[in-house]
């Protein structure tokens, strides 16, 4: 172990570690209490602060940077109300279990008075309303202990199972007295799970071979440790069909021809005899329907299996036939070795020819889903998603960090392996994650292009973003989806069945009279709108190419059929004067 001793103020330590530990961002809010902290970070050449003016930008810049690369990332919001504020975002965190840690700073309010503004109350602890969020989190006293705890926080984060870790940091620290402490060098190392035993491993193999209908059900877990690719291969060499959730459809591209789109609506299509659940964390909605895919598959005498890296990947299957714990790449890549031995892709040439027909017909039905009747002034949602598709992988591929559902990358045509786009969404469903993720996904991947693919609803929540992409100079290209309305929300008032949808007026879900452009001009960001189907070509080539060859943000504000339920308009909402 290599260490070496500095001697600094608390806040020169802390990011000396940061450095020595090899983050190279802080993403923060700023706070009057942390100014030794900022100074020591501004001074340190070798690490940056990205300043976001929300905290839930802060949270989602952080959690997308993760999504990339599955590496680290460091953010510092200001005490407790800071952390109280990320917290929305944090939900996205949480659940896609991303390696962030949290920095917050905290006072003593035990020993002169038990009131100090903006901070929680220390009895009852620093770490209190972040707790439900993180896998982990410490307070800290000691400024000597300030190398250990932010290595330990860093290596839990990125221990399976994966999650953010959160540090509480007295802000007695903050001070400018010198400490002696032991710098701990190198990154952690990355740490994989073990490897599942070839017995179990022949099981899988087994179970794969028997079932008449196999669905692979594919998770976070399989793109985490790279392992995409060779689980689209498994897919195909079964004939396997494959599903995905909709808050991650990585595990195994949305373009391979098999994929049937999102489990829920999957299941019922296709009816499986057997379920193999690889790298994927289930959730549900607190019904007992949860357990309905299980239900029936039992009922028909079907199997159940899970594969996962970590516990979280076989929690939510109850009853299951086999439960593997190990590495899902290496999994895949010894299952796929035994299987081009003992069991000849000829073999399952039926089913492949099955799965590939469910997953043309439910492709074509999301797919006209998104492209209506053509409309003067307007953009077909399919129309957008295939462009920018087509256009990204033109010039050799690029991320996509997805927060809207009205030009969903579910729709896009099948493909054939390797697939260059990569589509991220929102881990946790909590809007707003859009605008940060993107440029968090940018700083991560460097020169592969990022296209922040975002709901008109959900800039709003996060439009103070586009000032930090200019700030920084992150070059991503916004691409707006704007049907001027919380569009999935308005779906399901229109479902319920009450007055809304019985008179068509509807309220809290319309958001008409705003203009994208001009928040972005207003931050200092060029960007034009498109409301005619014929320019979106030229437009989003002049997007891509303001922010690859120019180097600067870009966004595109394009114009979709209106996002309210069929015939509807907005009702007349309470005004006070
Ligand atoms: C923090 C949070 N608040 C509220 C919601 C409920 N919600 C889900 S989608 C959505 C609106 C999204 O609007 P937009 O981005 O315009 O997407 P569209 O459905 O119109 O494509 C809202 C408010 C949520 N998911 N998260
Ligand atoms: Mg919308």
């Amino acid at each position: 172990m290599k260490t070496r001793t500095i001697t600094g103020t608390p806040s020169e330590i802390l990011v000396e570690q940061l450095v020595a530990s090899g983050v190279k961002y802080v993403f923060y809010n700023s706070g009057s209490r942390e100014a030794l902290f900022f100074d020591a970070l501004h001074s340190n050449p070798n690490i940056h602060g990205i300043l976001a003016l929300h905290e839930g930008n802060v949270t989602s810049m952080a959690g997308g940077y993760t999504q990339v690369h599955n590496q680290p990332a460091v953010m510092v919001v200001h005490l407790g109300a800071g952390l109280a504020q990320a917290m929305g975002q944090f939900i996205n965190v949480a659940f896609g279990g991303l390696p962030v840690v949290v920095i917050t700073f905290a006072g003593d309010t035990g020993s002169w008075v038990d009131r100090i503004n903006l901070d929680f109350d220390h009895s009852f602890a620093p770490t209190s309303v972040a707790t439900p969020m993180v896998k982990a989190s410490w307070t800290v006293i000691d400024p000597e202990g300030l190398p250990a705890a932010v290595e330990r926080a860093l290596k839990v984060a990125q221990t399976p199972p994966f999650g953010p870790v959160h540090l509480a940091v007295y802000d007695s620290m903050l001070s400018n007295r010198q400490v002696t402490a032991d710098i701990i060098n190198g990154t952690v190392l990355p740490l994989t799970a073990g490897a599942a035993s070839d017995s179990d491993l022949g099981l899988v193999l087994d179970y794969l071979d028997r079932s008449e209908s196999p669905l692979i059900y594919a998770g976070d877990g399989v793109w985490r440790n790279g392992g995409e690719e060779l689980a689209g291969e498994l897919a195909t060499h079964f004939g396997a069909a494959v599903c995905g959730t909709n808050v991650d459809y990585r595990g195994i591209s949305i373009k391979h021809p098999h994929h049937l789109g999102e489990f829920e609506g999957a299941w019922p299509d296709y009816d499986p005899d057997l379920i193999f659940c690889l790298g994927v964390k289930h959730q549900g909605t607190g019904y007992s329907s949860d357990h309905a895919p299980f239900r029936r598959l039992r009922e028909g005498g079907g199997k159940l299996i899970a594969l996962g890296s970590s516990q979280p990947y076989i929690t939510n299957y109850p009853g299951l036939d086999l439960a593997l714990l190990g590495d899902e790449k290496d999994a895949l890549q010894r299952l796929l070795k035994k299987a081009a031995k003992d069991f000849p892709m000829s073999t399952y040439t039926v089913k492949r020819e099955n799965a590939l027909k469910a997953g043309k017909i439910r492709r074509e039905a999301r797919r006209n889903d998104m492209l209506p009747e053509p409309a003067e002034g307007l953009v077909r949602p399919g129309v957008l998603i295939d462009i920018l598709d087509k256009e990204l992988e033109a010039i050799g591929g690029g991320i996509v960090t997805n927060e809207n559902s009205t030009a969903s990358q579910e729709a896009i045509p099948s493909g054939v392996a390797p697939y260059l786009n990569t589509y991220i969404r929102q881990a946790g469903g909590s809007e707003g994650w859009g605008v940060g993720a993107a440029m968090g996904a940018k700083l991560a991947s460097g020169d592969v292009p990022v296209v922040g693919f975002v709901g008109d609803g959900s800039l709003y929540y996060a439009e103070s973003g586009l000032w930090t992409a200019v700030h920084h100079n992150i070059p991503v290209l916004f691409v707006i989806t704007n049907n001027a309305a919380y569009g999935i929300v308005a779906g399901f008032f229109d479902k319920a069945g009450g007055q809304m949808s019985d008179t068509r007026k509807f309220a809290g879900v319309s958001l008409e009279g705003i203009e994208p452009v001009q928040i972005a001009n207003a931050f200092g960001m060029d960007g034009e709108t498109v409301n005619d189907e014929t320019k979106v070509l030229e437009a989003i080539r002049r997007g891509l190419s303001v922010v690859n060859t120019e180097g600067r943000p870009y966004l595109l504000d394009v114009r979709l059929p209106s996002g309210l339920p069929e015939g509807g308009v907005a009702a007349n909402q309470f005004r006070m004067r």
